[in-house]
């Protein structure tokens, strides 16, 4: 019988494929969300990062979240961009000369040593740190892990619950679109509407280098985005004044999900966790007194510099379904919504898409107008089974897993037909597949 080549099935499984992006992604110190596109180390991304991760390597995921929080700010935030100082500044746009953290960033405790973005992400890291902390307490304790990232999530969180709150409220506010991480979702059209875009001519997308334009914001929109990402920077980084102002139920649903994971860190460490897990009930009330509506049965942002609410519906809108003391007719609600025809779980689509079905606005490629995301359907995953949810829970554990793998680990996918959109050997869709295989 003639030698015939038959790579081995077990080397190709998934779990050896996720292994293999993460392997590809790790910088040394940290793993870039994808190779061309975003060369840099990203705050959400690494905290999604770590949590697949911490099957391959606890030490590794422990480092990544660390990496992250040695360039923490004075005030307490944590940049969206921490940045490789040996990639080329033309291979991502805005880039560090833009930012100038060092110099703009100054008044605010940026630090001196490292370059960084100055706005921020979805604070994800506390859940992460706990996640990983379980992968291997033992290495944990040996490292002093939590211990040595405590004060610092506690910093992050306190700036966010105060110098956020420019509601007024007590929920934060996110002041750039892309501090919600969900870029040109159509929740921002209104409030975007107002700010004048900064010239085309100013600014090179580098972006458009790697990504086809279909699949991108459009020019407008970062045109925008570099008109708020100046000012913000020209008044030092200051918050309160600037133009944008949105209180989103995803960002602050994480924020309530890791003050929980705070509170058992708390514990871990000795401390009681009490006044943290009831700072976390009084924000899920929050939460549902500014941004629920019963009648849609989901939540939507609100507009802080209007007062009013924003009625598109996006993915952001359910996330909250992750919160543990979440109302029984809350759940039942959102999880209706879930499967409703906005949305098409269990029927029209694969996965949960980032909006509205039905919406206007619908685009099943353009980024975060449509398409499906691997981070946002683990936290609907994660949220149907806090509650109970199995037979669901467990159906789109199965869709993530089998279209991470025949995407390739895309960045994101066609809501219907599960193609690969954006760029492929993606870091949070392998780590988030990972987390499901265990
Ligand atoms: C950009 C890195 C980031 C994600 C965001 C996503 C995108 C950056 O990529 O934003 O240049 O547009 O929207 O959520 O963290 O993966």
């Amino acid at each position: 019988r003639p030698f015939v080549y038959e790579p081995d099935v077990t080397t190709h499984s998934l779990h050896v494929r996720a292994a293999r992006v993460l392997e590809a992604n790790w910088t040394g110190t940290a793993t870039v969300p994808a190779r061309s596109l975003y060369p840099h180390q990203w705050s959400w991304d690494s905290a999604f990062i770590a949590i697949g991760l911490r099957h391959l390597s606890p030490l590794r995921a422990q480092t990544e979240l660390e990496t992250l929080l040695d360039a923490q700010w004075g005030d307490g935030r944590i940049p969206h961009i921490v940045f490789n100082p040996s990639v080329p500044l033309d291979a991502y746009f805005p880039s560090p000369d833009f930012w100038r953290s060092s110099t703009a960033g100054r008044a605010a405790g940026a630090p001196r040593t490292v370059q960084t973005s100055g706005i921020v992400q979805p604070p994800v890291h506390a859940l992460a740190a706990w996640l990983v902390h379980q992968a291997d307490p033992g290495l944990s304790r040996a490292r002093g892990f939590l211990t040595r990232v405590y004060p610092h999530l506690a910093a992050w969180h306190r700036y966010l619950l105060h110098r956020r709150d420019l509601g007024g409220a007590g929920l934060a506010s996110v002041v750039h679109p892309w501090e919600q991480g969900m870029d040109n979702s159509p929740c921002w059209d209104t409030p975007l509407s107002r700010i004048t875009p900064a010239p085309a001519r100013s600014f090179r997308r580098a972006d458009l280098d790697h990504g086809s334009p279909e699949d991108r914001p459009t020019d407008l929109d970062y045109g925008r985005y570099v008109r708020l990402a100046t000012d913000y920077r020209d008044g030092e980084y200051a918050d309160g004044s600037g133009k944008f102002a949105v209180e989103d139920p995803s960002f602050n649903a994480l924020l309530i999900a890791s003050e929980h994971a705070l509170a058992r860190i708390a514990q871990e460490l000795g401390a009681p966790g009490t006044a943290r897990h009831n700072r976390a009930e009084r924000l899920t009330a929050t939460l549902i007194d500014r941004l629920w509506d019963p009648a849609e049965g989901m939540f939507f942002c609100r507009d802080v510099r209007t007062g009013a609410l924003i009625p598109e519906r996006s993915v952001s809108g359910l996330i909250p379904l992750l919160l543990p003391t979440l109302p029984r007719d809350i759940v039942t609600a959102l999880v209706r919504t879930t499967a409703s025809k906005h949305f098409g779980l269990g029927g029209s689509t694969r996965l949960v898409p980032s909006y509205d079905l039905l919406g206007e606005a619908f685009d099943p490629h353009r980024y975060w107008r449509g398409p499906a995301w691997f981070n946002t359907n683990w936290l609907l995953e994660r949220g149907l089974r806090t509650h109970g949810e199995r037979g669901r829970a467990a159906a789109l554990r199965r869709a993530v897993l089998h279209l991470a793998d025949t995407s390739d680990f895309a960045e994101y996918v066609d809501p219907y037909t599960g193609e690969a959109c954006g760029a492929t050997g993606f870091g949070w869709t392998a780590a988030l597949a990972l987390d499901l295989l265990h």
